[in-house]
């Protein structure tokens, strides 16, 4: 029992920080971001190293940003370090010089560990050596690779079904290291993979492969620099992409049009000083967005039909002007009866359930109305909610609607959040993988491979909680604080036999563990990869499809760290022994042999080795950047949807709370307590209002609150918020993740995708009590 008490420490302190409020900013970078970016590198140890790396983030020949998934221009990888403010704190991050070793953790029981807040933890150090937690051992203690290797076989080869283990990665890992995972989890035999894409981007692969035959995006970043209109939905780039906003700028200057669609009215999406122009620097900005509605939580796809129907009222009036009627007809399907569908809105009522007043969205119809070159740009304000598919089923109809795709200029962008996300997919990291992808598994290494479909993260979480499973072994993340519904994945991973975490560094999945765990300390993407005496280099594809190498340069903080490909081969040869057809061994010490086999196994890649170092990487092939469209119809057209609005229903105390990241963090690492384009200082737990709302609900900004949720008749409570007065619509909230994790209930998922639901969950608030 003492064990729930430590999570409830964790998730409901007794006291909080001296919270500071300022006014929200309207404009993102410049000369702050500079000096915010030096800031974190000089405040952690190692400075020398933190600022060296930062010198050779996304240049030539150095190692990209593990930050984001956003690309680096394209004709040539810059001469000069790219990177923004996030970007150098998660590096600082990274580069600390600070140690975990053996002594660490006997200093330092699991029970304490637990106590501190992922600020806290974040800040203790890079993992220096594995280490393993005994059955009822309170600390952690020193353990060899080879021994680590051996417990982790033994539990792996006494499994009634490989199906009893679950293999989850987390988006930094390499092309690299995540093939070569994969090859030895469907060697070992299962599928069971479930990866944070999950959570993530799901709902925009789902989507996206049905209607339009590839699960990626269409555009590139040269068709930003020459488009018309760019539409960007549900995200913070300010935050989460600033490298995106260099070309959101240029995009401005070369004559484009911005649409933002967010229930806040983000720094990032209004104004832009680029600090690495003279200008910029001087304090001068870019107006970013033209035009920004206000969309009230999950209001998307009854805006975007609302836009589409005005749309077609215009096209009645002036046929073949506004609709790429051409396009239509040769590339697309089912656009009669979308059309018929569409007729039984009325636009009014669609305005007013997005939260747009009418004029606006007759605006956002008129921009559009004689352009054809247009962008969609989207990220997790669309996909994790219960109809995210739907919605960007919807986004895809008024592409098609307007023959905007497959044409420079043109076309969609799910914008990715971990540095190799995508690649990870690319892979073959999933869970459902299809015939002919495990077809050729076997024909290159001659073993069978699984045929069933594994399990996502959800699904993982629900069999670890029904003792299906039994082992859990995590390449990278922090599964406990990333997953819905904490208290309940919590208890599913006390249930495991063995959980194992490859980590750089602490986090809150390390304290929260099976009977026996394992802590195996890895390279990050600034370390020099040395393998029999030579520096290696990696590869990762971002969010356009560009596979593009990188190579560390720091010095590794200890010589007891393995890469993750390293890993991978010991595990798969203490596993399978002779029972193994791969060799283990050919891979284990060359990247170059890895990237040999990927050429085999994944189309695209021809040529891998050679093609890679060039500068700038390349592209992998994506069809409808070609105009051409292979869904499941084999027809070689794109698909119009019909998707229905979602219904929310609010009893008189209910809200709709959202999760979002605040500008210090990368997920569940938090750099710091701010969140300074939203004027948030030195306090996490905040719960944004509208201010009638607050009023209404007889509350006062900077009352102390709980947040609760009931889904499925559970309680489930998050205490100890601050009010925080903010410019959104009524009824809608929102915090930030991974604090609101507790809320996120487990069976609230994306129709589809299985994607949790983290930015709609309806929740009550009450005034704070102990
Ligand atoms: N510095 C930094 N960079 C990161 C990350 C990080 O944590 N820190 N995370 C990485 C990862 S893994 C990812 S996936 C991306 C995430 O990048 P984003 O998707 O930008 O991240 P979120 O903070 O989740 O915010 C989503 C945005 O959606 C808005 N939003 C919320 N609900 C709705 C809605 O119903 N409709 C609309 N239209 N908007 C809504 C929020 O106001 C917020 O602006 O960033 C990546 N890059
Ligand atoms: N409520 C709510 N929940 C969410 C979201 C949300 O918006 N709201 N967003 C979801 C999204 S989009 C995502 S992607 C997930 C993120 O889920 P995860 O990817 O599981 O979480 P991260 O916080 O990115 O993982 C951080 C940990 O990864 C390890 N790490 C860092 N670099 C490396 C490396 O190079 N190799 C290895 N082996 N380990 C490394 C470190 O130990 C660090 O503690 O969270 C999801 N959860
Ligand atoms: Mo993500």
């Amino acid at each position: 029992m003492s064990k729930a008490i430590e999570l409830t420490a964790a998730e409901n302190p007794e006291e909080l920080l001296k919270l500071k409020v300022t006014e929200p900013k309207t404009w993102a970078a410049g000369i702050p971001a500079v000096y915010e970016a030096g800031k974190d590198v000089l405040k952690e140890d190692g400075v020398i190293r933190g600022l060296t790396a930062l010198f050779h983030m996304n240049k030539k020949g150095g190692f990209d940003c593990s930050s984001c998934a956003w690309p680096d221009p394209d004709d040539d990888r810059s001469p000069i370090a790219e990177y923004c403010e996030n970007g150098a704190k998660a590096l600082a991050e990274e580069a600390t010089t600070k140690k975990l070793t053996a002594e660490f953790f006997a200093a330092n029981s699991v029970a304490d560990l637990a106590k501190l807040n992922d600020y806290e933890i974040g800040k203790k150090g890079r993992i220096a050596q594995p280490v393993y937690l005994p059955k009822g051992g309170t600390h952690y203690q020193a353990i060899s690779w080879e021994d680590a290797f051996k417990k982790i076989a033994a539990h792996l080869n006494t499994l009634e079904t490989p199906d009893e283990a679950a293999f989850y990665t987390s988006g930094r890992t390499s092309n690299e290291a995540s093939f070569i995972y994969q090859l030895f989890v469907r060697e070992y035999g299962t599928n069971n993979l479930p990866d944070c894409s999950n959570m993530c981007h799901e709902s925009s692969g789902t989507a996206l492969n049905e209607v339009i035959g590839i699960g990626k995006g269409t555009v590139t970043l040269n068709d930003f620099y020459d488009t018309d209109v760019i539409i960007i939905m549900g995200q913070n780039p300010g935050t989460n992409h600033p490298r995106m906003l260099t070309a959101l700028e240029k995009a401005k200057k070369n004559g484009a049009k911005i649409i933002a669609i967010n229930p806040l009215r983000e720094a990032g999406l209004i104004e832009f000083k680029n600090p690495q122009t003279v200008k910029g620097f001087l304090g001068f900005g870019t107006t970013l967005a033209d035009l920004y509605l206000q969309v009230k939580i999950n209001g998307d796809m009854a805006l975007v039909k609302a836009i589409e129907k005005l749309l077609y009222e215009m096209e009645l009036e002036e046929p073949g002007k506004v609709f790429d009627q051409a396009f239509i007809k040769n590339t697309t399907s089912g656009y009669d009866a979308f059309i018929e569908h569409l007729k039984n809105y009325d636009t009014e009522e669609l305005a007013e359930q997005a939260g747009i007043p009418l004029p606006q969205v007759k605006e956002a119809a008129e921009m559009l109305k004689n352009k054809s070159r247009i962008i969609i740009c989207w990220a997790m304000g669309i996909t994790q909610h219960i109809n995210g598919v739907d919605t960007i089923k919807e986004m895809v109809n008024l592409v098609l609607l307007k023959g905007s795709i497959g044409k420079p200029g043109a076309g969609l962008c799910p914008v990715r959040g971990h540095s190799n996300v995508q690649g990870n997919r690319t892979m073959l990291i999933y869970d459902k993988p299809n015939k002919k992808q495990l077809d050729k598994i076997k024909e290159v290494f001659g073993f069978e491979p699984p045929r069933q479909n594994g399990l996502d993260v959800v699904e993982s979480i629900k069999a670890m909680h029904e003792g299906k499973l039994k082992v859990f072994f995590a390449m990278g993340g922090n599964f406990l604080s990333a997953t819905p519904d904490t208290t309940y994945t919590a208890e599913a991973l006390r249930k495991m036999k063995l959980t194992v975490q490859v980590s750089t560094k602490l986090n809150r999945s390390h304290f929260v563990h099976g009977e026996e765990a394992l802590i195996l300390p890895t390279l990050s993407r600034s370390d020099k990869d040395m393998v029999n005496g030579e520096a290696q280099f990696i590869s990762c594809e971002n969010s356009m499809g560009v596979v593009q190498m990188s190579k560390g340069i720091l010095e590794p903080i200890s010589s007891d760290l393995l890469n993750e490909t390293q890993i991978v081969c010991k595990l798969a040869k203490a596993t399978l022994g002779s029972r193994a057809v791969v060799d283990w061994d050919k891979y284990a010490n060359s990247y170059h042999e890895v990237r040999n086999a990927i050429e085999k196994v994944i189309p695209g890649f021809e040529d891998y080795n050679s093609k890679v170092v060039k500068p700038g990487g390349f592209y992998l092939p994506n069809a409808p950047r070609e105009g051409k469209f292979e869904t499941s119809k084999n027809d070689g057209k794109a698909i119009f949807s019909i998707t229905n609005l979602p219904v929310h229903q609010l009893a008189n105390d209910e809200y709709i709370m959202t999760s979002i990241r605040s500008h210090d963090q990368f997920n569940t690492t938090i750099y710091g307590l701010d969140d300074r384009y939203r004027g948030i200082h030195n306090e996490r737990r905040v719960i944004f209002m509208n201010e009638n709302d607050i009023h209404n609900a007889g509350l006062n900004p900077g009352d102390k609150v709980d947040l609760f949720n009931y889904h499925g008749g559970i309680t489930r409570a998050a205490r100890l918020f601050i009010v925080v007065p903010y410019d959104i619509r009524g009824r809608n909230t929102a915090t930030y993740y991974p604090e609101t994790n507790v809320l996120v209930p487990i069976d609230s998922v994306a129709e589809g995708s299985n994607t949790p639901t983290s930015k709609l969950i309806i929740i009550k608030i009450r005034k704070h009590s102990k």
